[in-house]
């Protein structure tokens, strides 16, 4: 514990809390005069007539651009821009032993251009807000970082340097990583260090073949230092990874899928500010920090200009702890083509997509012959950072009939969505509640301008279309069932009754084996559970089927309270200590998380 407030204290120096001497610092504990400190206005009830309800520091929603992170030049290609591994941290044990894919033969990094990453985590100044400075901490300064674009089979190398006064720990979300990569909460990278990670490009063997259904596609990076995951990722510590193989890159040249022009990753985050324009942020609040200011690529509201025809957009949840649901305003469809790290075997038409924190949605909205405006709402009401409002699941089981019968859930009426959809006359400002407690119900997050004439033949995708291969797993052939029981325990959870110790592990799968673990949240929170290394599958939820999405591959579920989810897994490719992990970083000082450790095939358990 004392370990834990020297660490508070230290993120407060850190993050310019400065503020406080100006009067802007808010007193812990106390969320109401947080919010209210941070201009969070009264309860307003929907507008009846046009209204421009003030908004902090004057902003006027959907008057600034959305950016798109810039792509990450490589520093070099083929060649070592630095010695791998001289940096104090070192480098993963995978890259200096040169094994990876369970291809011991296959130097990889000599045979294929590896390419040389360099991430900076530094501090910067952002605007959320026009206008308004914002000390932040981002990878180059960038809020989100730069995207990491990487091809299955061009193994790279990132190094990251922490020139904050911090301490930070990369962690690299989804894909089949060496446990190096997947970064533990405890390898920290300290003020003034670097650490290379080595992110190999591969997919697993299976029979003997590279398994082709495994290669990822929607990947980020972010902060996990234990202790100071939920600050570093509040402060702007998150990026997207991209990854291309062979089979994607055909859907694109087949025209099925948008070309890299027209594939564009939206991160969405909620923020809080204080008078001063400084972050507001709780370390180790007690039920997690909400923000009422929702930006997308880091910019609050703002406006995407897009071309008449069909986009590719890779959503990602990097709130710290609320949930979304999100859904154009005009009720149309969006096309999934895949979730978390992987592509669908084939694509599938929902009205909307529900987002836990650390979850990805990868989908296709067509542009062609709607209205100029549209606009991307969240549908969630949370105002508690432990839970949701109710259970928002993908699907007929959970979604549209269910919010809109069930009012009570927490969906709120569609009056009090702060939007009426079906007065399609109305002017667009006046269907929205733009700021306020009553918008919580339909936040609209982002709006696209539509522009230009029809491009009718881009990207052919539709519902049903087949995408790539996907391996179903059968239950059959699980060789161990593992239980794991999530309770509260005084300030935070325990896993099994234990609470997280970062050097014990209690799990050891084998390599090449298939497991069912069994997750039962019995604390009244919701939990979105990130086991790394790999796919999941989920099979049961409180012993039903899950909706058709969540039955393909994750590596991010949710684990509503009191419930009981079940999931395949199969252990392949790199042995090593993992921490399957409460994605909510927020969470991080209540240490939902359990290590596990893959062992090589023949290893005895
Ligand atoms: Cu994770």
């Amino acid at each position: 514990m004392s370990d834990n407030i020297s660490r508070r204290s230290i993120l407060q120096q850190a993050a310019g809390l400065a503020a406080a001497a100006a009067g802007g610092l808010v007193a812990a504990g106390d969320r109401g005069k947080s919010e209210k400190n941070a201009y969070r206005p009264a309860p307003v009830k929907p507008p009846a007539a046009p209204v421009k309800p003030k908004h902090p520091f004057g902003y006027t929603p959907f008057t600034q651009k959305c950016p798109v992170p810039r792509v990450l030049s490589p520093k070099a290609i083929g060649r070592e821009p630095w010695k791998v591994g001289a940096v104090h941290h070192g480098v993963a044990p995978e890259y200096m032993d040169r094994r990876c894919a369970d291809a011991p033969d296959v130097k990889w990094h000599e045979i294929y251009p590896t390419q040389f990453f360099e991430l900076r985590c530094k501090v910067s100044v952002h605007e959320y807000l026009p206008g308004v400075k914002t000390p932040v901490y981002g990878y180059g300064g960038m809020i989100p970082g730069p995207t990491i674009r990487t091809v299955i089979g061009q193994p790279c190398v990132v190094r990251v340097w922490n020139e904050l006064d911090i301490e930070t720990a990369c962690h690299f979300h989804g894909s089949n990583l060496p446990s190096h990569a997947a970064g533990a909460p405890n390898q920290y990278v300290l003020p003034g260090r670097a650490r290379d990670y080595f992110l190999p490009c591969t997919v697993p063997m299976q029979d003997g073949r590279p398994d082709y259904s495994e290669s990822p596609s929607t990947m980020w990076y972010h902060d996990r230092a234990l202790g100071v995951a939920g600050a570093n990722n509040y402060y702007g510590l998150s990026g997207f990874c991209l990854s291309m193989d062979d089979l994607e890159y055909d859907l694109v040249k087949r025209n099925i899928l948008p070309p890299a022009k027209y594939d564009v990753p939206l991160c969405l985050q909620d923020r809080c500010l204080n008078p001063d324009g400084s972050l507001c942020y709780l370390p180790g609040h007690p039920s997690g920090n909400l923000g009422n200011l929702y930006a997308v690529n880091g910019k609050v509201q703002p406006v995407l200009a897009v071309e008449r025809r069909k986009y590719r957009f890779r959503l990602l949840n990097s709130c710290n702890t609320r949930f979304l649901r999100l859904k154009l305003h005009n009720n149309m469809k969006l096309i999934c083509v895949g979730k978390d790290s992987w592509l669908y075997d084939r694509a599938v038409e929902e009205d909307s997509v529900v987002l836990c924190p650390g979850e990805r949605a990868d989908i296709v909205i067509d542009f062609t012959d709607c209205d100029k405006e549209v606009y991307l709402c969240n549908l969630v009401e949370q105002l508690d950072g432990c839970k949701p409002a109710g259970k928002p699941r993908c699907g007929e089981e959970y979604g549209r009939g269910g919010y809109q019968k069930n009012n009570r859930d927490g969906y709120g009426k569609d009056s009090d969505r702060g939007y009426d959809k079906d007065d399609d006359d109305d002017d667009d400002d006046r269907k929205y509640s733009i700021y306020g407690q009553a918008a919580d119900c339909c936040v609209p997050w982002l709006k696209f301008v539509v522009e230009g004439p029809k491009q009718r033949d881009c990207a052919t995708v539709k519902h049903g279309d087949y995408l790539r291969p996907h391996r179903r797993l059968n239950p059959a052939a699980c060789e161990a069932t593992r239980y794991f029981d999530i309770e509260s325990s005084g300030s935070g959870y325990q896993v099994n009754r234990r609470p997280y110790e970062p050097a014990a592990c209690h799990e050891s799968p084998k390599i090449g084996t298939l497991e069912r673990w069994v997750y039962r949240n019995k604390t009244a929170d919701a939990c979105p559970i990130h086991i790394p290394g790999g796919s999941c599958q989920v099979v049961r939820i409180n012993s039903k089927a899950p909706y058709r999405t969540h039955s393909q591959k994750c590596d991010t579920v949710t684990i509503y309270g009191g419930e009981e989810v079940e999931i395949l897994k199969h252990f392949n490719t790199f042995a090593g200590t993992y921490t399957a992990h409460c994605s909510s970083v927020e969470y991080d000082y209540r240490r939902g998380m359990v290590n596990y450790r893959t062992l090589p095939k023949g290893a005895k358990y």
